[in-house]
């Protein structure tokens, strides 16, 4: 069967017919089963002209709830005569309705009937639940814009994995991309960098062309609302105070003004670590409260993405304005004044019932707010240390899990950055390093995230080829019950792979071939 992430327990019925997927079959849906029978309908309807008419009890598919089942667990029963699908939750439900359709074969993927047979499924029992509630994907897409369409595209792609948090890095200092409708300029003047070389300087990779876009608000709604009917989350990131050019070439009182000409700073055209950060001052705070007020509006997450990464403090150290403030505050230094600047949005994040989420670097300083969600990107260090102190982590090591770094060593590789990281080595990426194993503070690991950063990437073509397949053996390792990485059946994982290829194909995904782009 093929099955991509592996369910828990599969226990196949060779001896009994398999179920017929016929045009005339009838759907039943019962209560509490959300949107899955409309989602099911169009991608059935879609691939094999099937309408799945609404049936009674007696119908070809059935969706059920049982709660004893336990959250977006389900249980997946083939039989000759039926196939009845039930979830733990909506959620549950939906995940299954996953399953389901890679059992009806890689035409289920595409868009249109190809007139082939009905599909045909074998009798089978499928009972799974994930093993890690964050299962997540980051799309960076502050470097390089990504139009709606294709986040679109992607959150299908995370539905199809069984993925359920996307991640959207909307400001960095190379570009703003939501509309914010306060701070129009944001936007008008944040979105855009001039026509200049941003291509990585070692990298054959070369961007001449002037660059830009961002979603309206209604965009993010709708992108909102695509995700929640597919039980993905979109977690929105404003990255401060660091990799904020592109909102100081907006408003350039945000910026470090006393030590740096700030009107003269345009949105950065170059990548790496920035000096240019955001002044640590009460003007800051209320601009990005009221930026946060919008934000919270478009997007109803918990979880709330401030960023706080590489955030060089040596314009803090020259600012009057900066020392003034160390002092009344009577901080110890620059790392506290981070603190105490990621701190302020952590508590004004609480207040509204929302929780704050940064990269490991909010641990500097030594105060991170309580209940606030660390990303450990450095390694799992900052993570171990978060959960030990009871923090909510999701591990993304950039060793593991930067799907931006380089697949192969060769000179085919297009834009070769970072370690390289195969197919085989995401595969083997253990969230939960064995200094965790078996503690208490295991638990606060609630899950995982592959990260893939664009500063290389221009194209929806070039993020596809970085992406996949490696998000399909990401999604094995955050969903499936795999052993220790050292006995993990890689062999198996391949020979899933080679069916799992077919589906990706069929969905127009243009994943790094097994072995190479060699023609
Ligand atoms: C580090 S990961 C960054 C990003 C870069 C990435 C490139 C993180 C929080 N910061 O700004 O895009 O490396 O791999």
């Amino acid at each position: 069967m093929d099955l991509i992430p592996a369910p828990r327990h599969v226990t196949p019925h060779p001896a009994a017919e398999p179920f017929v997927l016929t045009a005339g079959a009838t759907l039943d849906a019962g209560p509490g089963t959300g949107g899955t029978a409309r989602w099911l309908r169009g991608v059935l309807g879609a691939a094999f002209g099937t309408e799945l008419a609404p049936g009674a009890d007696g119908a070809a598919v059935r969706l059920r709830i049982d709660a004893e089942l336990g959250a977006e667990a389900y249980r997946l029963e083939v039989t000759a005569q039926a196939v009845t699908l039930t979830g733990g939750d909506a959620a549950g439900v939906f995940w299954g309705a996953q399953t389901l359709r890679q059992l009806c074969g890689p035409a289920a993927f595409r868009r249109a009937a190809l007139g082939g047979p009905a599909p045909s499924i074998a009798a089978v029992l499928v009972e799974d639940r994930p093993r890690f509630r964050w299962r997540g994907f980051m799309l960076d897409v502050a470097r390089h814009f990504l139009p709606k369409d294709v986040v679109l595209r992607y959150v299908d792609l995370m539905a199809a994995h069984k993925l359920n948090v996307l991640h959207l890095h909307l400001t960095d200092d190379q570009g703003w991309r939501v509309e914010i409708k306060r701070y129009p300029r944001l936007t008008q003047t944040g979105a855009w960098r001039e026509r200049t070389k941003v291509g990585l300087r070692e990298s054959p990779l070369w961007d001449e062309r002037p660059h830009g876009g961002f979603y309206t608000g209604d965009d993010i709604r709708e992108i909102v609302a695509y995700a929640a009917a597919r039980h993905i989350t979109v977690v929105p990131e404003i990255d401060v105070p660091g990799h904020s050019q592109a909102a100081i070439a907006a408003y350039p009182e945000l910026g470090n003004a006393d030590v740096v000409d700030t009107a003269a700073l345009g949105v950065l055209t170059s990548w790496g670590v920035n000096v240019n950060v955001l002044a640590p001052t009460e003007g800051v705070l209320r601009f990005y409260e009221d930026v946060l007020t919008e934000v919270l509006d478009l997007f109803p997450s918990k979880v709330i993405h401030l960023g706080g990464d590489e955030c060089p403090k040596e314009q803090w150290m020259k600012s009057d304005a900066a020392q003034d403030r160390i002092r009344e505050l009577g901080l110890r230094d620059e790392e506290a004044l981070q603190s105490w600047f990621i701190g302020h949005f952590g508590r004004w994040l609480a207040d509204r019932g929302r929780q704050l989420a940064g990269w490991d670097e909010i641990l500097q300083g030594g105060s991170l707010v309580p209940g606030a969600l660390v990303a450990s990107w450095r390694g799992y260090g900052g993570g171990i240390k978060a959960a030990e102190a009871g923090h909510d982590v999701v591990m993304c090591p950039e060793q593991q899990v930067y799907l931006d770094h380089r697949q192969h060593a060769g000179p085919d590789e297009p834009v070769p950055i970072g370690f390289v990281r195969t197919l085989e080595d995401v595969h083997r990426f253990e969230p939960v390093p064995p200094r965790l194993a078996g503690t208490p503070a295991q638990e606060r690991v609630i899950g995982a995230q592959a990260n893939i950063w664009t500063e290389v990437l221009d194209s929806v073509r070039a993020v596809d080829y970085a992406v996949f397949p490696r998000l399909s053996a990401f999604a094995e390792v955050v969903w499936s019950d795999l052993p220790a990485p050292e006995r993990r059946d890689h062999e198996d994982f391949t020979a899933r792979m080679s069916t799992h290829y077919q589906r990706l194909d069929a969905l127009g995904v243009e994943y790094r071939p097994p072995g190479g782009p060699h023609p």
